[in-house]
């Protein structure tokens, strides 16, 4: 069984961050197992604060791990300060895992959602945290996940109003050291465009918006979904496939509980529907 691994925050609500990513795992038959770099305080309402862990403690979780377990897929979602991208950077590069035999590296590239800001605008990461991400950790990714707002903010465009400019801002990231981006354009009007850049092949999802105010956890969602199919084999055409599948459904199945944006229904795969007991 693939071990998949997160690396994001905490939403004790459920439906964003590390307990998505697992469920997530889950749905596609890995196991889930996670390290939390911020403690949120969060409802489908809203994000009201944040207690983050430091660098030391996220690699006290992650060491017992990496030296345990053969990851075979890593996500990334809220990393909130420098010092914790940072660490993680180490990580990936083996340089602060003492077994580290130096032939395989002790975790896979990872994907990174780029978290940045809550829909309800609350800050995920600071300012030197954006440089460092994009400084030292995009540079060891295997795909980043940004929507229009977090493309506009890591490349400092202002105008990502098209497909055009979605594929500017991919090639921008790309060239900060991205393997591969992928830019979700579900916030531009009209038909929900997503684009691929997969070292310089560009690759258009398209599809129908879904109109459904479920929508907590979705980017964390994707991002996980398409690790573990990377866990599973597949290449990244179809993961992200597979992924965009597997979220569309999650929110035709959506449990709508709470009294904002829902979360998600990340059972959808397991064969747990809500909607044959309506
Ligand atoms: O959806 C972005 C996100 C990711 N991770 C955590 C979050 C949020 C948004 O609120 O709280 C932990």
């Amino acid at each position: 069984m693939p071990v998949a691994l997160s690396i994001a925050g905490f939403d004790p609500s459920g439906g964003a961050g590390c307990l998505a990513d697992i469920k997530t795992f889950t749905a596609f038959g890995c196991f889930g197992m996670a390290a939390v770099t911020s403690l949120t305080f969060q409802n489908t309402t809203g994000v009201f604060g944040a207690v983050t862990q430091t660098a030391e403690s996220v690699r006290a979780q992650l060491l017992p791990i990496v030296e345990d377990f053969q990851i075979a897929a890593l996500k990334t979602g809220m990393l909130p300060t420098r010092e914790i991208i940072m660490e993680v950077a180490r990580l990936l590069r083996g340089e602060s895992v003492p077994s580290w035999d130096q032939e395989t590296p002790p975790l896979p590239a990872p994907v990174i959602d780029p978290v940045i800001r809550s829909t309800s605008g609350f800050d995920l990461m600071d300012k030197p945290g954006l440089d460092a991400l994009t400084k030292e950790l995009l540079p060891l990714s295997r795909l980043v996940t940004p929507n229009v707002p977090e493309a506009e903010l890591l490349t400092g465009l202002k105008n990502i109003t098209d497909e055009d400019g979605m594929l500017r801002a991919a090639r921008i990231i790309r060239e900060m050291g991205a393997r591969a981006v992928l830019v979700k354009g579900g916030h531009l009007p009209g038909e929900p465009l997503d684009l691929l850049d997969d070292g310089g092949r560009i690759n258009i999802f398209s599809g129908e918006r879904i109109e459904s105010h479920a929508t907590h956890g979705t980017g964390c969602t994707l991002a996980a979904a398409i690790a573990a199919c990377l866990a599973r084999g597949m290449d990244l055409i179809e993961a992200v496939g597979e992924a965009k599948r597997f979220v569309r459904e999650a929110i035709l199945a959506a449990p709508h509980i709470g009294r904002g944006h829902s979360p998600i229904n990340h059972g959808i795969n397991i064969g747990f529907d809500p909607r044959r007991f309506e």
